[in-house]
This record gives structure tokens, C-alpha cells and sequence, in this order.
């Protein structure tokens, strides 16, 4: 295997790809799904069950990391990969996105951002260079890029400032990323709803260089209609012969139209974080464990699933397990939408190659209306 990351895109069909990211920590199949890992720890998942359902790479946050346990506490015990023992790809969020949403009292300059960590109130500063610094001291494989991300809707003004921001801060985590062989850093591209901020930032992100670029600044607000009317036109301003990566996206018809349009590789809490709550993704749509009407239902889940509570439990039992808030309630969900996440990557993959794509996402669709799931 060789010690630099490289894309081979296999097979196009129409504007959605097909291809491999190849890395010195294993092989990442692309339309991919990145679950998320954001304290050390997929919840309720030990690594090897992720690594069962399919998935090649986690994500993790700088964010969360770097107030607890800490960056430095990590590198000690071996870097983050030996710390959580998950041996294949992990990319690290910059901490940018998870400041705005997470850290009590924050102050935004030119420099980067000064915060108050939301579990002790301690204070930190987050600029372009610490970033790389913690994003290296955790052993990330893809590094992501110091940006700013405002909430949508925003006037143009505010967003076009911030942008040019996020492009300031690129070529400083450029700059401070220097050449790290068998490691990678994305750019992430800002600039809201507007097609002509969008340019701007895909063409200082281009002049500065990236292994991989990143469509930030969606999924915050705007609705599907809005974030599908950006994205048939924002991966295409990117490079064809790079993955392109959509932050913290979403729902499995979100991630459908996202392949559809040309992207690579999507990361979400939903699936994880739904199995935490009781909401549960099948192939004929979406239901709640918790409703009475499983109490008698001797069913699995998803009767096309072959995760560990489609195989072995009914929906009674899992709809008791929840009710009684066992722990297993949370590990039998999450594995289950974990595994129904990487079969939807799965089947597009095979799609795609197959010059079947629209035929795919046709039966997609016309699944989840059939009704009574
Ligand atoms: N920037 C970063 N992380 C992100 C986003 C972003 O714009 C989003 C937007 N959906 C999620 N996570 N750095
Ligand atoms: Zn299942």
C-alpha cells in the first residue's frame, strides 16, 4: 500500500461517481458514510460492529477532543486511533462548526475563535493553526480544514464576509498542515445559497490546493428543496478527479439526492443518534419503536436487513427493550441504522457501477411510499 492518498474514480453514471479513496489505513469505498465518532466512541457501537455494518472511515471532532480528554492526553496514549482501537480511516471536523453550535459564550476575529467549553465553562481559543495542531496530534488521516459556518438564512453580506473568512482561514490551515505524507487535508467550500459566492470559494480553494474539498455551510436551515437547487451546481465547481465530501448530511433521501448530484462522501449523527431515541430507518421508510402498535408485532425490523436485531429480535422485543431503557435498546437501533446507512451506500455503489443509477433511485423511492411498514 503506498504511504500517500490517492481517488480512483471508477465508474460515473450520469453526474453520480463511483470510485476508491486508497489510504495507508485501508481502502474507502466511495458513495461513502461516514458514522460519527465524536467522543473516541461510536455510542453504543463497540468498533468491530461498526466495522461489520461496512463502514471503511469514522469521523471524529476536534471540538469535543480537545476539551476532553484532550488532544495532547491522546498522542501520549498513541493517537486517537489506538485510544478508541479502530484501526481503519478516521477524518477530524476542524472544531469551527462545533463551536458555533455547542460552546457557551464565543468570540469571533480574524485571528479565530475564542470559547467557553460547554462542559466546565474553561476557556480555549480555536485559530487555523491549533486546529492542525490538534487534528495532528490525534492522528487523523483527513484533516478538514479552520472555517466558519453561519446559520442559514443569512443576509449576503454576512455570508460573502464569512466566506472570504473560511478562505483566509484555508490557506492558513494550509500553510500551518504543511506536507504530511499519507495524510490529507480538505478544503471546505462556503458561500450559503449564492451560486456566485459558491464560485468565488470553489476558486480559492482550487488556487490553494487540497487533496479532497468539502461542500460546507448546507444542512443548516435551508430545507432539501434549497440544499438539492445548490448542489446541482456546487460539486461541479470542485475538482472531478478529487472526493468531494458534504458536511453533516442527513436524512437517507438527503444522502440519495447528495450521490445523485455528484458527491463522494456524507458524514451524520441521525443514524446513531436516532437508535439513541427510538426512530428507526427501514427500506419502506421510517418508524418509532416506541409506538404501542409494536407491542404484539413478532416481526423484525426490516425483514431485508441482516444486522444483529433484524436476525435475532421482533419489533415486541425491541419495542420492550426501549420502553424499559435497557442499554441494549440503544446497541440493537444503532446498529441496525448503522447497517441500513452503509447498504444504502452499498446498493448506489453497485448502481453506479452498473450504469443503473436512475432505475435505482426510482425503486428507492417507490419502497418508502408503499406505506405500512
Ligand atoms: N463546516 C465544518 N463542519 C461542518 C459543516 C461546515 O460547514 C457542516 C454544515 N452542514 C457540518 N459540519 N467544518
Ligand atoms: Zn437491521
Amino acid at each position: 500500500m503506498s504511504d500517500r492518498i490517492s481517488f480512483a474514480l471508477n465508474a460515473t453514471d450520469g453526474t453520480a461517481r463511483a470510485g476508491v479513496i486508497s489510504t495507508p489505513r485501508g481502502e474507502i469505498r466511495t458513495p461513502a458514510f461516514m458514522p460519527v465518532g465524536t467522543a473516541a466512541t461510536v455510542k453504543a457501537m463497540l468498533p468491530e460492529s461498526v466495522a461489520a455494518t461496512g463502514a471503511d472511515i469514522l469521523l471524529g471532532n476536534t471540538y469535543h477532543l480537545m476539551l476532553r480528554p484532550t488532544a495532547e492526553r491522546i498522542d501520549r496514549l498513541g493517537g486517537l486511533h489506538r485510544f478508541m482501537s479502530w484501526d481503519k480511516p478516521i477524518l477530524t471536523d476542524s472544531g469551527g462548526f462545533q463551536v458555533m453550535s455547542l460552546a457557551g459564550l464565543r468570540k469571533l476575529t480574524a485571528e479565530g475563535v475564542t470559547f467557553k467549553s460547554h462542559i466546565d465553562g474553561s476557556r480555549h481559543v480555536l485559530t487555523p493553526e491549533r486546529s492542525m495542531e490538534v487534528q495532528r496530534l490525534l492522528g487523523s488521516d483527513i484533516v478538514m480544514c479552520f472555517d466558519e459556518c453561519p446559520a442559514l438564512p443569512a443576509d449576503k453580506a454576512r455570508i460573502a464576509e464569512s466566506m472570504r473568512l473560511s478562505m483566509r482561514w484555508a490557506k492558513r490551515s494550509r500553510d500551518a498542515f504543511g506536507d504530511r505524507p499519507g495524510h490529507s487535508l480538505f478544503g471546505i467550500q462556503q458561500g450559503g445559497l449564492e451560486p456566485d459566492l459558491r464560485a468565488q470559494s470553489a476558486e480559492a480553494l482550487r488556487e490553494i490546493g487540497f487533496d479532497g474539498y468539502a461542500i460546507g455551510g448546507l444542512a443548516v436551515g435551508e430545507g432539501q428543496e434549497a440544499m438539492f437547487s445548490v448542489l446541482d451546481f456546487a460539486p461541479d465547481m470542485l475538482p472531478a478527479d478529487r472526493p468531494r465530501y458534504l458536511m453533516g448530511v442527513g436524512k437517507p433521501d438527503d444522502i440519495v439526492g447528495a450521490v445523485a448530484r455528484g458527491v463522494d462522501m456524507m458524514d451524520c449523527v441521525l443514524p446513531s443518534r436516532s437508535g439513541r431515541t427510538g426512530q428507526v430507518f427501514t427500506r419502506r421508510g421510517v418508524l418509532n419503536i416506541k409506538n404501542a402498535r409494536h407491542q404484539d408485532d413478532p416481526r423484525p425490523l426490516d425483514a431485508e436487513c441482516g444486522c444483529p436485531a433484524c436476525r435475532n429480535y421482533s419489533r415486541a422485543y425491541l419495542h420492550h427493550v426501549f420502553r424499559s431503557q435497557e442499554i441494549i435498546s440503544s446497541m440493537l437501533l444503532t446498529w441496525h441504522n448503522l447497517q441500513y446507512y452503509q447498504d444504502l451506500m452499498q446498493g448506489m455503489r453497485v448502481a453506479i457501477r452498473e450504469g443503473a443509477f436512475a432505475a435505482w433511485e426510482d425503486a428507492f423511492h417507490a419502497t418508502r411510499a408503499e406505506g405500512d411498514i
